[in-house]
């Protein structure tokens, strides 16, 4: 047989498929369906580096095995080409973007389609394309008229290089712009808003019911939603939200916002200090001003008090940056001691601290009865150090209390003061007359347990303590009464914690060295009649005392939807003067985009279609007077907020999507991409719930299963980009070692959802493989043999790539042809089932193979092979990894596997691959049993 060349056979049966249609998707079939969908490019100038196909290889491989498995399979490609990139790039090199954008999808086509994917061409969608856009005009307008969509002059986020408004979704977390990095300013602009808080609530309740979304998306989805529930509460003529109603009685002042209304108009002494301030805060970011660990500053209103509902006292009113304007009602009440934010502020301004909620534990091992009520003592609680030493005195008790470790401590006696209570516990228990106090912890906590040998459930309220002695030279003998409960012992500092019992001890050494709030829960103290009750039960009662609301907030806010830029779809409304906005009538739909000759942004905060008078002068709808369009466009997420529906339907021009399409698609069954955790799937959750109320889906949800991909890195570590210089194109590697090498070896590089650096001499190794898959042809003869390997293979397979192990898979197909090398000669049945399992990653080489052997229709319209249940047996044994001689973890391999094959297993283990050394001097391997890497 001729030598494996990659060159002689891909552009062949690319041509081929092409030809005889083999994936295109069929809207009349009795097949049950399975929707595969890529989260679809945005064509850039730079074309696509090896990273960006990654996703759809993983597709690709997925849907041809459906396809295999007698499923109608659904695998579209389109573009996501609106947007800024597009038109920088325009302005930039003088080309109009939709020559520009033409130009760009031409060249990602025909760059994905040297790599061999299946997707159905005919169902292709532009996002440009009038055609398209006209349906994202139409949903547009069922927002509007359901009161969706609306104007607001809000200050929104504006950025001065891109010169255009943006969505809080496309700042990075550092306030910066998603685009171009500049720094984002407040403006306040008019704008066209969409209300996406309207589904806050449904979109968080069912992430519940999507099971097959990786946890962490969905936790980062409930995250920008942020839902709270939390308390209205009136301090005179200030509005507060807090979360904490059970702190009421320790909110020693009030901040607000430097854009509440308030502080304009509070009649502050200061007035000239805090509009300076005010003025300031406007020209930082609102996340540069809440950072956590950013020192954060205020002014004081001064001269303005206002009443504390519950405690009654006039508390003073500061403005601060860490208070946001637009989140619950822009003014909060500070409660310094049971708040990190507000602790750190009291702190730096001086602001009194009082603590009301004081945590309480039960010991765990002789928590306090039911039958008894529980007595209060009130007792301190010291951690000496002996500074010659270092070490720390601690008490090992024994009799009824064997087992515990404490500090110093004992009860406060009536005429005592604590501070002499401490002195005097050290003099007893430790014979120690010449102690100091260094200072006292600021919290008092609590411990509940049962005193067995008095019968008692006490509750010991602590005052805790750092004391010190210089040496032990003063110390005298310890009284036998005293010696007889417990004996002293010295440790380390380091060692403190851990003998610590019970955990009551561990968390007041942890306060006494942390300058921080005391978010724990636990009981009332300082909250007049609330005292003792516990705070979240207190949260409900003090909010009935003073006459509190209960209300939800979300951190997620209304969609800015417009952008002051050309290259995007026309917000279809037409403003007049008498009707205001009004509906451009579907029927006039789509509104086009028009020629202009300067796309340029204008820099004034308008659109640069405001110049075209002629497109912009419109009739009104309603009265047939001359208006004005809408010049504002729409944001660059606007066209993939609904494009998996269109791909069910691509050419539908009476609809989106027709019912009967869409019912049976819909939903889509696996959704695959990355980077876009909130934003695009907050938005098109959003966009397709919407649906779902006004009728056009049948889902709730658009994506049943969403995988999430790590990205490819270059070879050097870093991320792929121009300016370093690192980036691989995927048509070198393809020329070099073929599509199917560079698909398989993009699946082989480590588990799916990693990010992992590329490596060429990965890929070489990958070609190898397919080297000896190509060679084994020569070997194929009528002989029995090789059934449990090949069963096992079978069924791995199949396994991993349902569930997205791709690199397990291609390990165990790598070990099935390392078997069938060494038996010399492989039985022609499971040599050709070997090939359909293969067939999904390197569709070229597998086609070309199988008509060799003699078929003549392709072998991707074959069926899947299954496996033999019975013939799996026996074969697999668990081997032992070891790093120079250290157990790592266990695998499980076939029981003849080769050395090779057993690393390679290793590798690829999700678990043991990150322990894997990179290189070793030696490897000692005991068959089926251990494998030793000395590295
Ligand atoms: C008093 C308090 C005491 C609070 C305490 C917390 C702990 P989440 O859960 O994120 O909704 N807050 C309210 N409005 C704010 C605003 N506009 N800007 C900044 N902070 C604001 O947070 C709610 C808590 O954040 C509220 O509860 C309030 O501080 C603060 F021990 O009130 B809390």
């Amino acid at each position: 047989m001729k030598n494996y060349d990659h060159k002689d056979i891909e552009k062949k049966w690319q041509d081929t498929w092409k030809k005889s249609a083999i994936y295109t998707a069929s809207d009349k079939t009795d097949k049950p369906k399975q929707y595969i969908l890529d989260m679809f490019p945005y064509p850039s100038g730079e074309g696509l580096h090896v990273g960006h196909p990654k996703g759809y290889v993983a597709t690709d491989i997925y849907s041809r095995m459906k396809r295999m498995q007698g499923f109608n399979v659904l695998h579209p490609m389109g573009w996501d080409a609106f947007g800024l990139p597009a038109e920088n790039y325009a302005i930039k090199n003088k080309i109009h973007p939709r020559v520009a954008v033409d130009k760009n999808i031409a060249r990602y086509k025909e760059q994905l389609s040297i790599i061999g994917f299946d997707y159905d061409w005919s169902r292709e969608i532009d996002t440009t394309d009038p055609a398209y856009y006209r349906w994202t005009q139409w949903i547009f307008l069922q927002l509007y008229k359901k009161g969706l969509a609306y104007e607001s002059t809000a200050p929104i986020n504006w950025c001065p290089s891109c010169q255009t408004g943006l969505a809080n979704e496309d700042l990075e977390s550092d306030g910066t712009c998603e685009r171009c990095g500049s720094v984002v300013v407040k403006k306040p602009m008019r704008q066209w808003v969409l209300k996406i808080t309207d589904y806050a609530d449904r979109m968080l309740a069912d992430l519940d019911t999507l099971t097959m979304w990786p946890a962490h998306i969905k936790e980062a989805q409930r995250n920008w939603i942020g839902r709270s529930e939390g308390v209205e509460i009136d301090f005179g003529p200030i509005r507060v939200f807090t979360t904490r109603a059970d702190t009421l009685y320790g909110a020693t002042y009030v901040v607000l916002a430097p854009e509440h209304e308030l502080v304009k108009t509070l009649p502050a002494t200061n007035r000239a200090e805090v509009d300076a301030f005010v003025a300031a805060q406007k020209m930082r970011t609102e996340i540069e001003r809440t950072a956590e660990g950013k020192e954060k500053t205020g002014v004081r209103l001064e001269g303005v008090t206002v009443i504390n509902p519950a405690t009654k006292e006039e508390v003073p009113v500061w403005v601060a940056d860490y208070v946001l304007a637009h989140y619950g009602t822009g003014g909060v009440m500070g409660v310094p001691a049971h708040d990190e934010r507000d602790y750190a502020f009291a702190t730096k301004y001086n602001l009194p601290i009082v603590q009301v909620v004081m945590p309480c534990s039960p010991d765990p091992k002789n928590p306090p009865t039911a039958d008894k009520p529980i007595v209060s003592r009130d007792t301190v609680i010291v951690f000496l150090k002996n500074n010659a030493s270092g070490k720390y005195a601690l008490l090992d008790w024994h009799e009824s209390l064997e087992g515990i470790t404490t500090g110093i401590m004992g009860g406060i006696e009536s005429g005592q003061t604590a501070d002499e209570a401490v002195l005097a516990e050290i003099r007893e228990e430790a014979s120690i007359p010449n102690a100091r106090i260094v200072r006292e912890l600021g919290w008092l906590s609590g411990a509940e347990y049962h005193a067995s040998h008095k019968g008692e459930n006490r509750r010991s309220i602590a005052r805790v303590y750092l004391a010190e002695v210089d040496d032990l030279s003063k110390q005298g003998a310890i009284p036998e009464h005293e010696a007889k409960t417990h004996s002293l012992v010295w440790v380390e500092e380091g060692e403190v914690l851990n003998r610590l019992v019970p955990v009551h001890q561990k968390f007041v050494w942890q306060q006494l060295f942390k300058k921080t709030a005391l978010t724990e829960s636990g009981l009332l103290m300082n909250s007049g009649e609330f005292d003792g009750m516990n705070n979240e039960e207190a949260k409900k009662k003090i909010t009935n005392h003073v006459g509190g609301r209960v209300v939800t907030k979300y951190k997620l806010q209304d969609w800015v939807f417009s952008r002051q830029r050309y290259w995007g779809e026309p917000i279809p409304i037409i403003h007049c003067a008498e009707h205001g906005a009004v509906a451009v009538p579907e029927s006039e739909l789509p509104v086009l985009l028009p020629e202009v000759e300067h796309y340029e942004p204008t820099g004034t905060g308008e659109s640069p279609l405001a110049n075209i008078t002629a497109w912009v002068n419109a009739p009104c709808p309603t009265c047939g007077k001359m208006g004005r369009r809408e010049t504002n466009t729409m944001p660059q997420w606007a066209g993939s907020s609904w494009y998996w529906l269109r791909f069910m339907d691509p050419t539908n021009n009476t609809a989106p999507v027709s019912p009967a399409q869409e019912k049976y698609w819909g939903p889509v069954d696996v959704y695959v991409g990355g980077d876009h955790a909130v934003r695009h799937l907050i938005y098109a959750r959003f966009w397709h719930k919407f649906l779902y109320d006004i009728g056009v889906v049948t889902t709730v949800e658009p994506f049943a299963r969403l995988e999430f991909l790590g990205f490819i890195l270059a070879e050097d570590g870093k991320k792929m980009s121009k300016r370093l210089g690192n980036i691989i194109n995927p048509d070198d590697v393809v020329a070099q070692v073929g599509a199917d090498a560079f698909r398989m070896y993009e699946m082989f590089m480590g588990p799916f959802e990693n990010t992992v650096a590329w490596s060429t001499h990965g890929v070489v190794g990958v070609r190898r493989f397919l080297e000896r898959v190509w060679r084994l042809a020569d070997t194929v003869s009528d002989i029995s043999g090789l059934d449990t390997i090949t069963h096992q293979t079978i069924k791995k397979v199949s396994d991993d790539i349902e569930t997205f192990k791709f690199n397990t898979a291609v390990s165990q197909m790598m070990i099935w042809s390392n078997e069938a090398d060494r038996a010399k000669r492989i039985p022609r049945a499971h040599y050709e089932a070997f090939l359909k399992l293969l067939a999904p990653f390197a569709p070229h080489i597998t086609e070309e193979l199988w008509h060799g052997l003699g078929h003549e229709t392709s072998i991707h319209q074959e069926s899947w092979p299954l496996y033999d249940p019975s013939q799996l047996e026996a074969e697999m044994v668990t081997i032992a990894v070891q790093v120079n001689g250290k157990l790592r973890g266990t695998i499980l391999s076939a029981r003849s596997a080769h050395q090779d094959e057993v690393i390679a297993l290793a590798k690829a283990d999700k678990v043991l691959g990150a322990k894997m050394p990179p290189a070793w001097s030696k490897i000692v391997y005991i068959p089926g049993r251990i494998l030793n890497i000395i590295s």
